[in-house]
């Protein structure tokens, strides 16, 4: 790999949602300014670079992700000049800024599709996708036919997402330019990359069964980001493809992405995360060690995360949030971001934030959980309606921060009523509460952070799987020259984990861990045990 993207690997991204992160001016909304007030709060973590969730003008059907004008800020966040002062604010300390786009579709509310449902001979009509009668019965992301009737034209136009979400047309070279600007726009005011919104679905084959990937997809990538001018951005595409097209889409001397994010280790084909998973974290594992070697093989950057703003908190769903909230927060922590990759913390993940729980749906926001309630309301006993609401609604990692116990202010939040319902345990789970806790997940994630620094074998070393049991554990190494870092996580109950031969104390220094308590290097492994161990 090339010097300039092996640098990639030096980099570890925080997620901001930033409706929800602090609220600095009492209307109950996370803000710019209160993204900008937390920066030296993420230095002190060890991140350097931040995934901002979009912050440009839109109605919030779906929370920024339905964009109504992609050079201004969303009120409720700000102004451009607020923009500006966060961006110098971070550059001065070190952080990269990495911007959303959202290239497969805009808002019903852009000018481009007020205009463009108008008419059919209107100049912005081609920049949607029309039919006089659906061709296939695509269904749309968020539940529902993804066609919708537009009276004027006596039209369908396509939404993969929410109706109040048009896909952009981007077979027409005019959107392409359209968005090309919008790029150059934002790469002129300093920004270091792009995480680019469901990039898979900009090419569509009308006669796939599928709405993403289709034929034209390298190429309109390549337009966009093969320019010369902002061929040194970091560029990330949430994608959903496997094998050849990942090595295509990211491949070294392809003129795409930089990267892309997989989500094989939190939705198996076919799985509902509103139902209990059907895999465990040994299939994670599994999932892991693949795209391990297949990335090594293949020379690809790999990405390192296991939670976001569109999934409930992973150690909700795949570990034990109650009596063991820490240990899984740490050992689930330990075992992804010390894997060769690019580490995304999503905020909360660093205070072991967990699932909350609502009696009523009138504590939910998110667009696709009320359609999936709308759906089976009435049809589903209520109780186990919401119980799946709960386990699989989008807004568990979209709850407010909650930065300290102090329920006068939301959990130090926001001195307004929030936008949306607090963390049901933000009592007692909240960072300042943490903190002051001998076994802080805070503290975890800050020695996690400082190790990769520190070694260079955690950041570019070889991957290899050293897993005997194939039950209940993962055990693997990282190599570079003499360097050796080897990881031993247990997440079952209490088990025997032989060790490494070669780890003996006396030649390898345990260097983190998350029980210490003086048997360092035994091979009992306590419930949701993880050990790290570096060669002397
Ligand atoms: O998400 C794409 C996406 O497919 C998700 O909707 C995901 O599959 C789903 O939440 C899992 O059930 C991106 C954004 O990350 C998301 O927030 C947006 O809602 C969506 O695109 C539309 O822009
Ligand atoms: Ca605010």
């Amino acid at each position: 790999m090339g010097k300039e993207r092996e640098r990639f690997l030096d980099m570890v991204v925080y997620q901001i949602y930033p409706r929800s992160f602090l609220d600095t001016n009492g209307d109950g909304i996370g803000d710019l300014n209160g993204v900008r007030a937390r920066l030296d709060y993420l230095c002190e973590l060890g991140v350097n670079a931040v995934w901002l969730c979009p912050c440009y003008k839109s109605p919030n059907c779906d929370n920024g992700y339905d964009i109504s004008d992609y050079r201004d800020i969303m009120d409720e966040f700000g102004t451009l000049a607020d923009w500006d002062e966060l961006i110098k604010e971070m550059h001065l300390r070190g952080l990269r800024l990495i911007m959303d786009l959202v290239a497969n579709h805009t808002s019903s509310q852009h000018e481009w599709f007020k205009k463009a449902r108008l008419s059919r001979d209107n100049p912005y009509h081609d920049y949607y996708i029309w039919a006089d009668v659906p061709p296939n019965d695509w269904q749309s992301v968020f539940g529902g036919s993804a066609w919708e009737y537009n009276e004027p034209t006596g039209e369908y136009y396509l939404h993969s997402f929410a109706i109040q979400q048009p896909d952009l047309n981007w077979g027409n070279p005019k959107v392409r330019r359209e968005i090309c600007d919008i790029v150059d726009f934002w790469a002129e005011k300093g920004v270091d990359g792009f995480r680019c919104d469901v990039l898979d679905y900009i090419s569509k084959d009308f006669t796939a069964d599928k709405m993403y990937n289709g034929p034209h997809l390298h190429e309109y990538i390549r337009e966009l980001f093969g320019r010369e001018n902002v061929r040194h951005l970091f560029t990330i595409g949430e994608c959903s493809l496997g094998g050849r097209d990942v090595c295509d889409i990211c491949g070294e001397n392809r003129r795409e992405l930089t990267t892309v994010f997989q989500f094989e280790h939190l939705r198996f084909d076919g799985v509902d995360k509103y139902l209990p998973p059907s895999f465990s974290l040994d299939d994670v594992r599994d999932v892991l060690i693949k795209w391990q070697n297949f990335t090594a093989e293949n020379s690809l950057l790999y990405t390192l995360f296991t939670d976001n703003h569109d999934w409930p908190y992973y150690i909700s769903r795949f570990g034990n949030d109650k009596e063991l909230r820490y240990e899984c927060a740490t050992a689930i922590a330990a075992m992804f971001y010390l894997l060769r990759g690019i580490p995304f913390i999503y905020q909360g993940q660093e205070y072991g934030a967990a699932n909350s729980y609502y009696d009523d749906i009138s504590a939910f926001n998110d667009v696709e959980t009320l359609n999936y309630y709308k759906a089976r309301e009435g049809g589903t006993p209520r109780a186990r309606l919401m119980a799946e609401v709960n386990r699989g609604s989008r807004d568990n990692s979209r709850r407010p921060m909650a930065w300290t116990g102090d329920t006068a202010t939301a959990h130090g939040f926001s001195t307004a009523k929030p936008w949306l319902k607090t963390a049901t345990r933000a009592d007692e789970i909240n960072l300042e509460k943490d903190k002051k806790r001998e076994r802080s997940v805070f503290r975890f994630y800050q020695q996690l952070l400082a190790l990769r620094k520190e070694n260079e074998c955690i950041r570019r070393g070889s991957f290899a799987d050293l897993t005997n049991e194939r039950k209940g554990c993962f055990v693997y190494e990282r190599a570079l020259g003499e360097d050796r870092c080897i990881v031993v996580c247990n997440f079952d109950k209490a088990q025997e984990i032989v060790l490494p031969s070669c780890v003996k104390e006396g030649e390898f220094v345990y260097a983190l861990g998350n029980y210490k308590d003086g048997e360092e290097y035994s091979s009992r492994f306590r419930p949701f045990e993880v050990a790290v161990y570096l060669k002397k």
